[in-house]
């Protein structure tokens, strides 16, 4: 049965690949997985259909069979899982990855979420410059511990992972910050997940609905 994913009928950044049926995608592409997907709108989102499938009305989400998923982490996770391609062998590498998914989650990525939110709700703010500054320093200080961590290294563990999957991801959304390019180490490593062939596919695919959007606007 062909798993179908969710994604955005429209998506606010224009097909950069910054939604986050981005990083679902290259988890199918990775394990070499055929896929279908659903576009939906803001609207339908909210709608009990897809609130069946997702409590939070948003993308993406996984429907395999009887199985249905929300959350990216939770779907690439779960590919990973039962698919060749995202874990090591051993277990004791598995956890690693599994380790490094949930830091890309959780210790690095609301870091910079929160710098972007930053700007939307605080940007107007007399004191927004010291506070964006403040910001700024932590993701500095996570990113020079990654930064140490990976070293001259490939992959956070050797080979490619889920692990590496997500935090791939999770730095294409500090490009903007002026902070990732301080650390050269993690700009090739970024750029070496950007330049995997499953990556290109999930980028390629995304932008192709996000073009078709913009012809459908244009009329
Ligand atoms: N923790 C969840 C996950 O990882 O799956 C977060 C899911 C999520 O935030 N989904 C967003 C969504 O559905 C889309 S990806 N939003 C609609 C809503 O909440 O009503 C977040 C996103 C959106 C747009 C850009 N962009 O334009 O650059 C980047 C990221």
């Amino acid at each position: 049965m062909t798993p179908i994913i969710t994604a955005f009928e429209s998506s606010p950044d224009g097909g950069q690949g910054l939604a986050r049926d981005m990083r679902v995608r290259w988890a199918l592409e990775e394990v070499g997985l055929p896929y279908d997907v659903r576009l939906v709108s803001f609207k339908a989102m909210k709608e009990p259909a897809h609130l069946a499938c997702h409590p939070f009305g948003q993308i993406p989400t996984f429907e395999e069979g009887n199985l249905a998923l929300f959350e990216s982490g939770a779907i690439a996770l779960h590919l990973a899982q039962h698919h060749k391609g995202l874990l090591p062998e051993d277990p004791a590498g598995q956890a690693r990855a599994i380790s490094w998914l949930f830091a890309a989650l959780n210790s690095v990525e609301p870091l910079i979420v929160e710098r972007e939110q930053s700007w939307f709700v605080e940007g107007d703010r007399p004191w927004y410059p010291e506070r964006v500054g403040l910001l700024d320093k932590r993701i500095l200080a996570r990113l020079g511990e990654l930064s140490r961590y990976l070293g001259d290294n490939e992959w956070l563990e050797g080979e490619f992972t889920v692990g590496d999957l997500m935090m791939v991801m999770v730095l294409r959304r500090a490009e903007d910050t002026n902070t990732l390019e301080r650390y050269p180490n993690l700009m090739a490593y970024k750029l070496r997940g950007e330049a995997r062939p499953a990556y290109q596919r999930a980028f390629a695919a995304q932008l192709e609905v996000a073009k078709a959007a913009a012809a459908a606007a244009a009329g």
